[in-house]
């Protein structure tokens, strides 16, 4: 496996030099922030991206994300241009030896929580969605930490209207409709595609959601064959479903060469319905087998990228919520441990 780290660019507080010094680091999981959602990404910025994280002795082999324009996903006829301008994204990505594009499909919320900052016993605070809060939220007056200021109420209410016409079988049409386009380019210049997974993996505000479990993604891959169309297995993602077995989805999809990139977190279910909390990596935090899952990965072949997704804020960092550096670096050299002992018995 390689170890990365999300980089927010020059931007991001957290340095290139603070990432290097995480042991086994290998490279940045970075994009272009500064250019809207559908256009085409200048390649002096790619390149300037990729020579600051070669200075500081780190790769830049994953984007994470080339965001799908929300017109590619409702299937308007402006999707024939955006897509053209996302296949030159890839090219000019590979250009500057970018091996591995991380992306979603979810309609409008590309994650959802209920609560930024919730305390937990250990003083640390973290992530959290809580299904009695999510019922008291009117899509309509919509007042979501993190989301509040992301769309106009307007533009948002646009949105909800375009998508209210949009089935299941609709919106996964034009994810095949993107990915018969997008995917012959990625075979011929050599780039992974790895989808995310939904977050919470289920429908939010009735809008519909198509990747958040195994018939999902069975389905995609069998309407898009090349390996070159995989997965992005995000433990903390998939993991919020309890239907999500995801020792066995590891199983089948690394044997299967699909997982081009891991994100791992682990979540503690907080209740009987839906409610879960973020929590620090290990097994013992939350409520997924975070050893179980990377051994399976190993002895089935896995050797694609790994990122410690999500951490919580501890030691006083008032970061930007599940992207500081301590817990995620905690997180980093857990997920050493796992790897290396993994690997051993794998041989
Ligand atoms: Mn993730």
């Amino acid at each position: 496996m390689k170890l990365t780290f999300r980089w927010y660019g020059k931007n991001d507080c957290i340095t290139l030099s603070h990432l290097r010094q995480i042991p086994n680091m290998s490279g940045v999981v970075t994009a272009c922030y500064s250019v809207p959602v559908g256009e085409v990404w200048p390649r002096e910025e790619l390149a300037e991206l990729r020579d600051l994280s070669n200075k500081a002795g780190l790769e830049m082999e994953v984007i994470e994300s080339i965001p799908v324009h929300e017109d590619i996903k409702l299937g308007k006829p402006t999707r024939e241009r955006l897509i053209e301008n996302y296949c030159e994204n890839l090219r000019r990505c590979a250009e500057v030896g970018v091996k591995c594009v991380c992306y979603n499909f979810m309609p409008v919320f590309d994650w959802l929580r209920t609560e930024m900052h919730h305390q937990n016993a250990d003083g640390s605070n973290s992530l959290s969605y809580s299904y009695e809060d999510f019922q008291k939220v009117d899509p309509h007056n919509l007042h979501l930490p993190g989301w509040d200021e992301s769309y106009s109420q307007e533009e948002l209410q646009g949105l909800l209207e375009e998508y209210s016409h949009v089935t299941h079988e609709m919106l996964f049409d034009n994810l095949v409709y993107f990915l018969k386009k997008v995917i012959p380019v990625c075979d011929e210049v050599g780039i992974s595609m790895a989808i995310h997974p939904d977050d919470p993996p289920w429908d939010v505000f009735g809008l519909p959601r198509i990747v958040s479990n195994e018939k999902d993604l069975d389905k995609m891959f069998e309407a898009v064959p090349s390996k070159n169309n995989g997965l992005t297995l995000c433990t903390g993602s998939f993991g919020a479903g309890r239907n999500n077995d995801l020792v066995h989805m590891a199983a089948k999809y690394a044997s299967e060469g699909r997982v081009h990139f891991l994100h791992l977190r682990n979540i503690k279910w907080t209740d009987d319905k839906d409610s879960f909390c973020e929590v620090g990596h290990c097994t013992s935090y939350g409520s997924l087998d975070m050893a179980e899952i990377v051994l399976t990965l190993v002895k089935n072949g896995f050797k694609g990228y790994v990122r410690p997704d999500h951490g919580r804020n501890i030691w006083g960092e008032d970061a930007k919520p599940g992207y500081g550096l301590y817990d995620r670096a905690l997180g980093a050299t857990y997920i050493n441990g796992l790897f290396e002992m993994a690997e051993k018995i794998a041989k």
